[in-house]
């Protein structure tokens, strides 16, 4: 089984990054030959500082370990050390169509938001493509945010295959049973983010103790006091819920049973205890790791071996089945 997912390594890593992609990603390395890429070509796409680029990096890379990947077992890698990636998304722009890239929620929220909009935020989805299917990946996991994306790259898989002969292995997406989508605490209509949210209703994996506990403690609730899971009358509270699950490992209706008689007040503040819980060793972890930046090189250097040795007949496939001539024996 072929695992892949991607993260980008802009803003401050937070708990819905946690949930749909950091932990999904330790969970599905045990699956099979998992690979796991820092998308810094994505994250340009955006207004970025290339200072800012480089730290972001790293400290991503530090998180990934920090919160379980193993480099012995999984490779780790940065996108743009990989020049596949940027060829491939060509390729498959050609077979991408405009209709369809325009039907991208995401593309349409960040777009709609800027004076001036890149042909690369745009085209996003087609490099994402490219990342899932040079690895013949069986299954991606992600959160729902990325549902769509996904989608496009099993339409354009199975496009490309139907086209030229089957070249790639159509992906599967895999979303967490709860949590897939945790919500802004202070606005719970929106998803935690952190390009679009509100700083004060997203818990960053990096927060100390007490901010964690303000900001659950100051979520936004319904004026009810049943802690029951139920999306459309109680948003706020089924976050809760769900960011229980997360940091607990316990069910929904387990969570639902142990709160059954308290009210609000004590169901956030052990919401509070247990994501504390959860993120302290991470980031002792993460504190430790980052503190050595040739070391965190090193693994990378080793992750995009890999990664290029993995990827290359792929791409070498791509361009043969296209008809395009190939240089020979040097
Ligand atoms: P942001 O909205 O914070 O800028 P992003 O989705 O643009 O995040 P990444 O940091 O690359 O970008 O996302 C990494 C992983 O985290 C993806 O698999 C994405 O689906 C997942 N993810 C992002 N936000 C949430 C959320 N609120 N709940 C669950 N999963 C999420
Ligand atoms: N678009 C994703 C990041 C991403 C990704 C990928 C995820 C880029 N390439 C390949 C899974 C597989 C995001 O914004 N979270």
């Amino acid at each position: 089984m072929k695992i892949f997912s991607g993260i980008q390594p802009t803003g401050a890593k937070h708990l819905g990054n946690y949930s749909g992609g950091f932990r999904q990603y330790a969970a599905t390395q045990e699956q099979g030959d998992a690979f796991f890429c820092i998308v810094d070509l994505h994250s340009v796409t955006v207004p970025h500082d290339p200072e800012d680029l480089r730290t972001r990096t790293l400290d991503l890379a530090a998180l990934m370990f920090a919160t379980g990947l193993d480099p012995e077992r999984s490779t780790v890698f940065v996108q743009s050390h990989v020049t596949a990636h940027a060829e491939a998304a060509w390729l498959l722009g050609c077979v991408a169509t405009i209709g369809e890239l325009r039907r991208m929620t995401q593309f349409k929220d960040k777009a709609g938001t800027r004076e001036s909009v890149s042909v690369g935020l745009f085209t996003y989805p087609v490099l994402m493509a490219g990342d899932i299917l040079l690895y013949q990946t069986d299954i991606v996991p992600i959160g729902d945010d990325q549902r769509q994306h996904l989608e496009l790259s099993r339409d354009i898989a199975e496009r490309f295959n139907s086209r030229f002969g089957k070249t790639f292995t159509v992906p599967r997406g895999v979303y967490p049973e709860a949590g897939a989508r945790i919500m802004d605490l202070q606005e719970p209509g929106n998803k935690m983010s952190t390009t679009g949210g509100n700083p004060q209703g997203t818990i960053y994996l990096l927060d100390p103790p007490e901010a964690v506990r303000k900001k659950v403690k100051t979520a936004v609730t319904d004026s009810g006091r049943e802690v029951v899971h139920d999306t459309n009358e109680k948003a706020g509270i089924s976050n809760l819920i769900e960011i229980m699950t997360v940091a607990t490992g316990e069910s929904i209706t387990e969570v639902e049973s142990r709160y059954e008689s308290a009210g609000y007040g004590q169901f956030k503040s052990d919401v509070g205890d247990a994501v504390v819980e959860l993120l302290a060793p991470i980031q002792a972890r993460y504190h430790e790791l980052r503190d050595d930046s040739a070391e965190l090189e090193r693994m990378l250097t080793h992750g995009a071996t890999k990664a290029r040795e993995a990827s290359a007949p792929t791409l070498e496939k791509m361009y043969e089945r296209m008809g395009f001539t190939r240089p020979k024996g040097e």
